[in-house]
C-alpha cells in the first residue's frame, strides 16, 4: 500500500506512478535520473507539493495515492508472440466529413462526396477509413454533440447514402470505422430532453445532475473548452455537468441501463457492418464517485481543473471489458480509443490483447514539445519526439500494438510545427510520411496529410468556426485584452486549422465545392492539390504512394523488429527485420546538414526511396532514405 510516507523511488514501481513521473519529466524537460537519484528518491511522497512547486498539490497527491493503490504493482503479461490482424498492417485514413468533399454544393462535404473519392483513396493504398462523427448533431462540436445516433446528420445526407458508402468501401476491400462518442451526448438528445423535463425520468439518472453549493456549481471542476464545467437548469435548481462544451453532457456510466441502452445502439451499427469504431475520449468515461472538487495546480498542464477524477477513473477497466464482452467481441470489430493523458504503462493496461479491453489507444504527447501546447507559436523540435518514440517502440510489449499519428482534426498541422520554411516544406512532409510507415504500429493519416497540407490563417473571430477557440476568444475578453491580443492567444491554436477544405485541385474552392465554404479555404490550394500531385512523380502524395506499396510487399516493415541504429540525437537510423528481410531508415531530424554515422555507400545498402532525387555525402535538412540491405531484393 502506498502511503504520504512511501518513498518518491517507489513510484517507479507502480505502473501509474512510472506515467506520471515520465509526464512531469516530460513537461518539465528534466532528466529520468532526477527522481532515482538516491537523495531525491528517498524523499518520502509528502514531499512531493515542495518539490514540484505544488505541481502535485496536496489533494492531488490524495488522488495519486488513491490511483496507485488501485493498480496491480506490474504489469504482467505473457504474450510472447505477436499475433497478427488487419488492423496492424493497415493503413488507416482519417476524413472529417465536413471538410472533405462537397457533392450537392451547399458548401459543407458529406457521405456521397466521400463515395466520389473512394477510388482516390483506394488507390493511395489506404486500407482503412476512420469518418469523423457522422450522427445527427446541432453541430455545436461539429457532430462531437450527437442528438441521435441512430440517423444520419442531415447536411451529410442519408441512412442510404451511410449504406452505401459502407458496401462500397467494403467492395474496394476498405474497411471503416466510425467515430464513437459515449461519454456525452448532445443536450438536445432525448435522453436529456426528457431528464431536463422530468427529475423521476429514468433519464435523469443517464447524466450528472446535481445540486449546487449555495448557489455555486456542486464542484470546481472546469470545462476543456472553459468556464465552469456546470450548466444550471433554473427549473430543476440542478447542474448538469459538461466536460466539453455547454451543449455536451457529460453520461453517468455508473447507471446500467445507460451503459445497456449504449450497447444495444453499438450493436445496431455492428449489425450494420461497420469494422470497429474510434472511442471518443474514452479514458474519461468513469468519474471519482462524489465528483469531488479538482486540483487548482493542475490546470495549467491539462487545461481543466478536475482531470484527475476522470483521466483514469476507477471503473474505466470495468467498463470497457464488459462493453467488449456485450459489443465488439460479439462482431469481432476493432477498437481504438482516444486517450489524451494517458501514457505508456496505462496504455498497456487497456490494450493488451490478453485484458480484452480496446485493441489500440492514441496518445498525444508527441504532438507538441515537452511545455509546448498547441495554441504556442514555436518550431517542433523532432530530436525530442525521437525519444519519445524510442520509448514506445522498445517498452510497449508485444501484447500491445502502437498507433503513429501526428494529425488529426484538434490539431493545427504537425507539418507546420516543424517547419515555416517553404523550401523545406516537401522534405519535412516525406520525413513524416517516412517515419508513418517504417516505424512499428499503425499509422493513421489525417486528410490532407498526404498531400503537405498546411496551417491557414485566421486573422479576426467571424474566421472561426471552432467552439474552443471562440471559447477561449471570449474568455480572453473577459480578461480584459483588447480583440487583437485575444485573437492572437487563439490564432495559432485553433483546431480550424485541420478543418478547412481538403485541396482536391486549384479550381475555386479547391475543387472542394463550387460554393463558399463552411469555412474559409486558404490559397495555398493553388500550389498545393491532389489533381497536380497525382501526376507529379516527384510529389509528397506519390511518395507516401510508393512507401505505402513498399511497406505492403515487405512484412518487414510491419512485424518486423524494431532495432535502433548507432545514430546521434540530430538523426534518427533504425533497422525493421524480419527473418533475412532487413531494411534500414535514416532520417535527418534537422534543417541543416548532417554527417552520417553508418556508410550507406555501402554496396549491400540499396536505396529503396528517398525525399531528395540524388546523392550527398552528407544528410541533407530533413533527409528520410530507406535501405534494404543484403540481397534478398
Ligand atoms: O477530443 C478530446 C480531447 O481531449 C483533446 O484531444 C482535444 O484536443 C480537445 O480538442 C481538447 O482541447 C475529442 C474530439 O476529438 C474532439 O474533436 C471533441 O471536441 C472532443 O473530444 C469532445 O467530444
Ligand atoms: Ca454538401
Amino acid at each position: 500500500m502506498y502511503t504520504k510516507d512511501s518513498r518518491i523511488k517507489t513510484l517507479f514501481d507502480a505502473p501509474l506512478g512510472k506515467d506520471i513521473l515520465d509526464l512531469i519529466l516530460y513537461m518539465s524537460g528534466k532528466k529520468p535520473f532526477l527522481f532515482k537519484n538516491p537523495f531525491i528518491g528517498n524523499i518520502p511522497l509528502k514531499k512531493l507539493p515542495s518539490l514540484t512547486k505544488n505541481l502535485i498539490s496536496d489533494d492531488f497527491l490524495d488522488t495519486l495515492i488513491t490511483m496507485l493503490n488501485r493498480e496491480p504493482k506490474k504489469h504482467v503479461c505473457d504474450v510472447r508472440h505477436e499475433t497478427k490482424a488487419w488492423w496492424k498492417s493497415a493503413v488507416f485514413y482519417q476524413i472529417y466529413p465536413r471538410s472533405f468533399m462537397d457533392s450537392n454544393n451547399d458548401g459543407i462535404g458529406d457521405l456521397q462526396g466521400i463515395i466520389q473519392k473512394l477510388g482516390y483513396l483506394k488507390d493511395l493504398g489506404v486500407d482503412a477509413l476512420w469518418l469523423s462523427p457522422v450522427y445527427d448533431s446541432p453541430n455545436d462540436d461539429n457532430g462531437y454533440d450527437i442528438r441521435d445516433y441512430e440517423k444520419i446528420m442531415e447536411e451529410f445526407g442519408t441512412m442510404d447514402d451511410f449504406d452505401e458508402l459502407l458496401e462500397k468501401s467494403h467492395k474496394l476491400g476498405m474497411k471503416l470505422i466510425m467515430d464513437l462518442v459515449i461519454n456525452h451526448t448532445s443536450d438536445e438528445h432525448i435522453w436529456f430532453q426528457k431528464a431536463l423535463k422530468d427529475k423521476n425520468s429514468k433519464y435523469h439518472n443517464y447524466y450528472f445532475f446535481k445540486k449546487g453549493k449555495d448557489g455555486t456549481p456542486p464542484n470546481n471542476w472546469t470545462s476543456v473548452f472553459k468556464g465552469s464545467a456546470w450548466n444550471y437548469y433554473e427549473h430543476l435548481d440542478e447542474f448538469a455537468l459538461h466536460v466539453f462544451s455547454k451543449k455536451q453532457m457529460d453520461l453517468n456510466w455508473e447507471n446500467e441501463q445507460l451503459r445497456h441502452d449504449l450497447y444495444c445502439m453499438i450493436n445496431r451499427w455492428l449489425e450494420k457492418g461497420v469494422d470497429g469504431f474510434r472511442l471518443d475520449v474514452i479514458n474519461l468515461i468513469s468519474k471519482t464517485k462524489g465528483l469531488p472538487d479538482g486540483s487548482k495546480a493542475l490546470e495549467g498542464l491539462v487545461g481543466a481543473i478536475g482531470y484527475e477524477h476522470m483521466f483514469y477513473g476507477p471503473k474505466l477497466h470495468e467498463y470497457l471489458k464488459e462493453m467488449r464482452k456485450e459489443t465488439f467481441d460479439k462482431y469481432n470489430a476493432f477498437t481504438v480509443g482516444e486517450g489524451a493523458g494517458i501514457g505508456l504503462e496505462a496504455s498497456k493496461f487497456i490494450t493488451c490483447e490478453k485484458r480484452k479491453e480496446l485493441d489500440q489507444i492514441f496518445n498525444f504527447d508527441q504532438l507538441n514539445n515537452p511545455g509546448k501546447n498547441r495554441y504556442d507559436s514555436y518550431k517542433y523540435d523532432l530530436r525530442i519526439l525521437k525519444q519519445l518514440m524510442l520509448k514506445w517502440q522498445t517498452q510497449f510489449n508485444t501484447c500491445c500494438w502502437p498507433t503513429i499519428v501526428f494529425e488529426n482534426h484538434d490539431n493545427p498541422r504537425f507539418l507546420s510545427r516543424i517547419t515555416k520554411n517553404e523550401a523545406h516544406r516537401n522534405y519535412a512532409a516525406k520525413l513524416i510520411i517516412m517515419l508513418m510507415l517504417t516505424l512499428k504500429g499503425t499509422p493513421y493519416f489525417y486528410q490532407g496529410q498526404e498531400i503537405g497540407m498546411i496551417d491557414s490563417i485566421f486573422s479576426k473571430p467571424s474566421d472561426l468556426r471552432d467552439v474552443e477557440a471562440i471559447n477561449m476568444y471570449n474568455m480572453y475578453l473577459e480578461q480584459g485584452m483588447s480583440q487583437q491580443e485575444a485573437m492572437d492567444k487563439v490564432s495559432f491554436g485553433t483546431r480550424d486549422h485541420a478543418r478547412i477544405p481538403m485541396q482536391w485541385e486549384d479550381s475555386a474552392y479547391g475543387g472542394f465545392s463550387k460554393k463558399q465554404p463552411w469555412i474559409d479555404c486558404s490559397r495555398d490550394y493553388m500550389e498545393y492539390n491532389v489533381k497536380s500531385q497525382l501526376t507529379d512523380s516527384n510529389s509528397i502524395l506519390n511518395f507516401m504512394k510508393n512507401l505505402i506499396a513498399l511497406r505492403k510487399e515487405n512484412e518487414a516493415l510491419v512485424y518486423g523488429s524494431f532495432i535502433n541504429a548507432a545514430n546521434d540525437d540530430d538523426t534518427f537510423c533504425y533497422y525493421r527485420k524480419i527473418e533475412n528481410q532487413l531494411f534500414y531508415i535514416e532520417l535527418n531530424l534537422i534543417d541543416t546538414n548532417k554527417k552520417r554515422r553508418i556508410d550507406v555507400n555501402n554496396k549491400k545498402y540499396n536505396k529503396i526511396l528517398s525525399n531528395y532525387t540524388d546523392n550527398d555525402e552528407l544528410l541533407r535538412p530533413f533527409e528520410a532514405n530507406i535501405y534494404m540491405i543484403g540481397d534478398n531484393k
